[in-house]
């Protein structure tokens, strides 16, 4: 993402999705993929980068009420940045699922929910309490070292909260509606069976250390 080595900060990119657009069907429909990532996660990019823009003339001209006013703008847009690159890389093609059965993560799951089962539950119920739009959870706090599912409203990262994000789900209409209209609840349910469990595994063992 860093174009050269300096420490400033640099302008994001679009990062390119690991697999097609039409990988995830029957699960997500390609023409969601489509949208969610040409347009949606482009224009949190662009506006990040829009934003930053303006952020470093802002400081550069000591102007502390427009660094102030630009804080809205950057931690939404590049929260959507943050949270669909996390997104993109938690999933993959509905045939290559394999359900997570072992490992530390799995018992720790066990550990915190009963059952994995019980866990999937409370993933879906989470995500159906989300008031307007938002993303719903699996999260690590490494105060606490516990897992919870927590969520959170429009695009703000987790990071915000003090929590290191294992897996998030977002559910904006824009990630479902075209398919599951206001069946967000099947949306979720077939969402669980395209988590890249690996993936999400390293980073609970990352996160753990
Ligand atoms: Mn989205």
């Amino acid at each position: 993402m860093f174009t050269d080595s300096s420490t400033e900060l640099q302008p994001l990119v679009l990062p390119e999705l690991p697999y097609a657009y039409n990988a995830l069907e029957p699960c997500i429909a390609e023409e969601i993929m489509r949208l969610h990532h040409t347009k949606h996660h482009q224009a949190y990019v662009n506006n990040f980068n829009a934003a930053l823009e303006k952020f470093k003339k802002a400081e550069s001209e000591q102007n502390v009420a427009e660094v102030l006013f630009l804080q809205k703008a950057l931690n939404f847009n590049g929260g959507g940045h943050l949270n669909h690159s996390l997104f993109w890389t938690s999933l993959l093609p509905p045939q290559d699922f394999r359900p997570l059965q072992e490992g530390a993560l799995f018992k720790k799951i066990e550990e915190t929910w009963g059952s994995f089962e019980n866990f999937e539950q409370e993933w879906v119920k989470s995500g159906l309490g989300i008031q307007g739009s938002g993303w719903s959870w699996l999260s690590y706090c490494p105060q606490s070292k516990h897992l919870s599912l927590q969520t959170t409203s429009n695009q703000d990262p987790l990071s915000n909260l003090g929590y290191i994000p294992l897996c998030g789900i977002d559910v904006w209409e824009h990630a479902y509606y075209l398919q599951y209209k206001n069946d967000r609840g099947s949306y979720i349910k077939a969402l669980l069976k395209c988590l890249n469990w690996s993936e999400i595994e390293k980073r609970f063992n990352k996160a753990v250390g």
